[in-house]
């Protein structure tokens, strides 16, 4: 299998740290891509044009990183447990990644044509979206699952484009939750580059 990512994208991370989890690593070769820069090999792949995508040997090819990640798990024998509970951090930590990367996408906008309102609305999804997952997640009992990794994704993905914020303040569940991922091997072998 072929997964093609990019190293500064969190969804591709989320599938990059499964497959180190799972132990698929012998399985899946990884293939670097740039979205934006209209990559013909990713576009072939995935007619969305976005990271990540999973093309099996016979061609067939997985979008979205929730599916990759369901994918992967049954490929593993599904070693991770799965419930409502999971889903439904799974659900918001996708919320929340949609949300840092839409205000990224606005902030890097010539200056001109930035949307102060766009980037507010975002700021304050995020904030309220954390605060829930901060409740949820104290109810945890198993932290290797879709839905914590995701939420760690995202919080590292914040603490990556946004190192000036202070979401960890009032949030120890969440905290707690970023420093034993990143304790991780998985973790500590997909880190986004220093210079981008
Ligand atoms: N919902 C998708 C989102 C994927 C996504 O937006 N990837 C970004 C990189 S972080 C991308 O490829 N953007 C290029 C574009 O939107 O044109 C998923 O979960 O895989």
């Amino acid at each position: 299998m072929k997964l093609i990512i990019s190293t500064t994208s969190p969804y591709s991370r989320k599938c990059r740290v499964m497959v180190h989890e799972l132990g698929l690593a012998d399985e899946v070769e990884e293939l670097e891509s740039h979205p934006f820069d209209d990559d013909p090999a990713l576009i072939q792949a995935n007619p969305l044009g976005r990271v990540p995508c999973l093309v099996l040997d016979d061609g067939q090819a997985f979008t979205e990183s929730a599916l990759i990640a369901d994918y992967l798990c049954e490929r593993a024998g599904e070693p991770w447990p799965r419930d409502w509970t999971d889903r439904r951090l799974e659900a918001l930590g996708n919320g929340l990644l949609d949300l840092t990367v839409a205000r990224r996408v606005e902030m890097v906008r010539d200056e001109g044509i930035q949307s102060d309102f766009w980037i507010q609305r975002r700021e304050r999804g995020i904030m309220r979206a954390i605060d829930e997952i901060e409740t949820l997640i104290g109810h945890l009992d198993a932290p290797l699952a879709q839905g914590p990794l995701t939420m760690a994704v995202a919080l590292s993905y914040m603490d990556f484009r946004y190192p000036e914020s202070d979401w960890r303040s009032g949030r120890p569940h969440l905290a707690a939750l970023l420093e034993a991922w990143e304790a991780r091997p998985s973790f500590k072998a997909t880190p986004p580059p220093a210079d981008s």
